[in-house]
């Protein structure tokens, strides 16, 4: 139906939106960041709140006009405070990074010391990365990850006293073991700095009951919408109350204009059906598949980062096969599964090269996939490793993905 009003009007843009249907339809998504939202979450974002400007917060606007955009965005922080457990939450943020940048005006001044993930080893370009504002305009210290791919807790203590940031960042882009906020808060607590909480990989799992909670230990807690938490892309920041209004005039006049109320929208219908039941069994069935795969590549002789997973996503260490990360999600997508290149700790390779495939499970436990067909999904990526230069190999995984696909339909 929207697809027709478009055609009518571009129809080149309508042209590839329609490939992009039959791309996310027929391809096994492994993107440990990508979901598939709802139609309503999707119609939602489509609607006539794009027309409307509401700078300022619900019932203290700088326009007139927004009763109907004021009772959304209110909704939308009420059920993100329930579902979290927040004192508050400002559902405007465009996006994750956006969250992080105005957490970062609301605590910090330039020159600052911050402490987070280092990117090579699972982190976030927000976190720290020398190309990103985070490092530019603070001084920062990265921690990394051990060689069983775990956060060393004792080392991430040392690094606290030894260089007592202002405020120490966790949470990850490419981590797959269980974040410890308690003991995150302490190490924290022990210099007086402020915990950042980012759980935009792991929001859903969070919600779903299947990953601690970093609620009463996080300082400000900061996620994206558009990943485990399948909503519409857009972040949100959740803090106690005593940071509410610094938190609020950080994303706007700080770094943001006008919200998104038509995002914001679907950032309230998002968060309403994650309330549901079905969604903590969405969340555990997350968890289920990526331990499925996980076990499934093991069993194909393939190597994981950590040696196994304990949320959505696991990282494939192809170092041992001489094979490079970029050449391997070439090849993984012509036998119809996208997936990103991503370093492993301590990559010979480049960040545009890599030795690594990070693989999650959200989108695909959202079409339906469960524990078999992650095993079958293993053994096509291994076959598509090991037998990257046989065409005719290749176009016979294709056929099983695209199998897999047919069985669970999408949209
Ligand atoms: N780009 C996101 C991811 O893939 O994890 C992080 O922002």
């Amino acid at each position: 139906m929207e697809l027709d009003v478009i055609k009518q009007v571009d129809p080149q843009v309508a042209e590839y939106i329609e490939k992009e249907l039959k791309r996310q339809q027929t391809t096994i998504e492994l993107i440990a960041s990508e979901n598939f939202t709802s139609k309503a979450v999707m119609a939602a974002c489509g609607s006539v709140l794009t027309n409307k400007y509401a700078e300022g917060k619900p019932y203290k606007r700088f326009y007139n006009g927004c009763d109907n955009v004021d009772v959304i965005e209110e909704l939308a922080q009420e059920r993100a405070k329930k579902l979290f457990n927040v004192g508050h939450a400002n559902v405007q943020p465009h996006s994750g990074a956006q969250a992080n940048m105005a957490v970062f005006l609301y605590a910090l001044k330039a020159g600052d010391t911050i402490m987070g993930m280092d990117l090579s080893n699972g982190g976030h370009l927000t976190h720290g990365s020398p190309v990103n504002f985070s490092g530019m305009y603070f001084n920062v210290v990265s921690y990394g990850v051990d060689e069983n791919g775990c956060i060393n807790y004792d080392e991430v203590a040392k690094l606290a006293q030894q260089h007592k940031p202002k405020m120490i960042i966790c949470g990850a882009s490419n981590y797959s073991k269980i974040i410890d906020f308690k003991r995150f808060r302490e190490i924290a607590d022990s210099i007086g700095a402020y915990l950042m909480a980012d759980i935009a990989h792991i929001a859903g799992l969070v919600i779903g009951g299947v990953h601690p909670s970093p609620a009463g230990y996080a300082h400000f807690i900061t996620t994206t919408t558009h990943k485990s938490l399948r909503g519409p892309r857009g972040g949100i920041i959740m803090c106690e109350d005593e940071h509410a209004a610094g938190i609020d005039k950080a994303v706007f006049p700080g770094v943001q204009g006008g919200p998104l109320e038509h995002i914001i929208a679907g950032k309230a219908i998002a968060l309403l059906e994650a309330s549901k039941p079905e969604f903590k069994t969405y969340a555990e069935q997350i968890v289920k598949n990526a331990k499925a795969l996980a076990t499934g590549l093991i069993d194909e002789a393939m190597e994981i980062v950590g040696g196994c997973t304990e949320n959505h996503l696991m990282t494939l260490d192809l170092r041992k096969y001489n094979k490079t990360g970029k050449d391997i999600a070439n090849i993984l997508e012509k036998v119809g599964i996208t997936a990103n290149k991503n370093t492993v700790p301590n990559d010979p390779q480049s960040p545009f090269v890599t030795s690594g495939i990070r693989l999650g499970t959200p989108a695909v436990t959202t079409r339906g996939f469960k524990e078999e067909d992650m095993n079958e999904v293993a053994k096509i990526i291994a076959s598509a490793v090991f037998s990257s230069d046989n065409e005719l190999g290749l176009k016979n995984l294709k056929e099983r993905s695209f199998k897999l696909c047919l069985k669970y339909p999408l949209y």
